[in-house]
């Protein structure tokens, strides 16, 4: 696990050297000259934010089968570690460095306050089947959250869950004042941190590079996240102790540069949105039923690890802290946030009422 990070940053500098400068077009050589007849195919480089066969990784892999399978072009995908932290693959999409970036609103919230709006507690289904709905049917997520991402030069391909968060801990939570002293590693975005102070946390955000060493000298005494990437990252072994609080999904998004997309022709432009729906329709299968696999290969994996699911009158109490978290992210984004909030909770109504 740190060694792919230390390894991952290594790598990171010589590829940025060989990438600066490159447009993203097959460079002309002698044997393509001659093949004049045959179609011209570009490469375009990828990255996302997780290791290899995890959730953003499968999405990226779905995203390039279509589009090497449909067109002449290649994709070159980039995981965690190898072009550095999310914050920095964000900015050579920004540059044009990199053409598609998979980065998550928890780490998007400076750039955009808006997307904080996944970090208001409770206000996102947990479950699987109604979660994945809200991302198909939310008018919010596919037609007001684009024109957000455009504003900061992004064109919004995809939004998608990938999976209910879950605390860890060094001792099982099950009040506000369990929490009491606890340092909890959050994505590093300010409602995030608003939501771990009103649960009686100390929040603490930190890039994902630094987490598993941060739990493992007591640094932290905890983090969240999806069991996917608990089991994965290996994080149930410095920080035990699952909590199933019920207060959140694990959002993510998938975008391009947008001046490069407008540059593309008519038919390419469809073949990205076609590729990204692909990826889309597998991946909220691929998601179903994707933590129960994983906490039990945790549970088989380990016999330290505790999963604690608060009742129904425990999770009330974390509850009751969610409308100041809410009215902060009104405080934080002003009347484009209010609108969208109102969006959310009409298209979450929506969802529920088609139980
Ligand atoms: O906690 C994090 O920072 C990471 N969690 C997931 C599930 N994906 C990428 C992200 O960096």
């Amino acid at each position: 696990m740190m060694l792919k990070k230390v390894l991952g940053t290594a790598v990171a500098g010589v590829l940025m050297a060989s990438m600066v400068g490159c447009s993203g077009e097959t460079e002309e050589t002698e044997s393509n000259t001659q093949a004049a007849a045959e179609p011209q195919g570009e490469t375009w480089r990828y990255a996302h934010e997780e290791f290899e066969g995890d959730v953003q990784d499968v999405f990226a892999m779905k995203f390039k089968e279509y589009i090497e399978d449909n067109s002449a072009h290649t994709l070159e995908v980039y995981r965690f570690g190898e072009l550095g932290e999310s914050d920095d693959i964000m900015e050579q999409t920004q540059q044009g460095i990199l053409q598609f970036v998979n980065q998550s609103p928890g780490f998007t919230g400076s750039l955009i306050p808006e997307a904080q709006i996944f970090f208001i507690p409770y206000l996102l289904p947990v479950e699987d089947d109604k979660i994945i709905e809200f991302f198909k049917t939310s008018e919010a997520i596919n037609e007001m959250f684009p024109e957000l991402y455009a504003e900061q030069g992004l064109e919004l391909l995809r939004m998608y869950p990938e999976g209910e968060m879950v605390v860890t801990a060094d001792e099982p939570v099950r009040t506000p004042a369990d929490f009491d002293g606890k340092k909890i590693r959050t994505m590093t975005n300010p409602l995030l941190s608003e939501t771990y102070e009103a649960f009686g946390a100390t929040p603490t955000p930190l890039p994902w590079g630094e987490v598993y060493g941060a739990l493992q000298t007591n640094i932290i005494q905890g983090q969240e996240n999806p069991i996917f990437w608990i089991e994965s990252g290996g994080l149930y072994e410095v920080s035990p102790n699952l909590i199933f609080t019920g207060h959140g999904q694990f959002t993510t998004a998938m975008m391009a540069n947008q001046d490069f997309y407008e540059g593309l022709s008519a038919e390419d432009k469809e073949l990205v949105q076609s590729a990204a729906d692909y990826a889309f329709n597998h991946i909220t299968e691929y998601v179903q039923g994707l933590s129960e696999e994983k906490l039990q290969a945790i549970l088989d994996a380990s016999d330290e690890v505790t999963v604690t699911r608060l009742t129904e009158e425990e999770r009330q109490a974390f509850m009751d802290r969610a409308p100041q978290v809410e009215d902060k992210f009104i405080e934080m984004t002003g009347e484009s946030g209010q609108e969208l909030l109102q969006q959310f909770k009409e298209d979450l109504q929506e969802v529920n009422a088609a139980e």
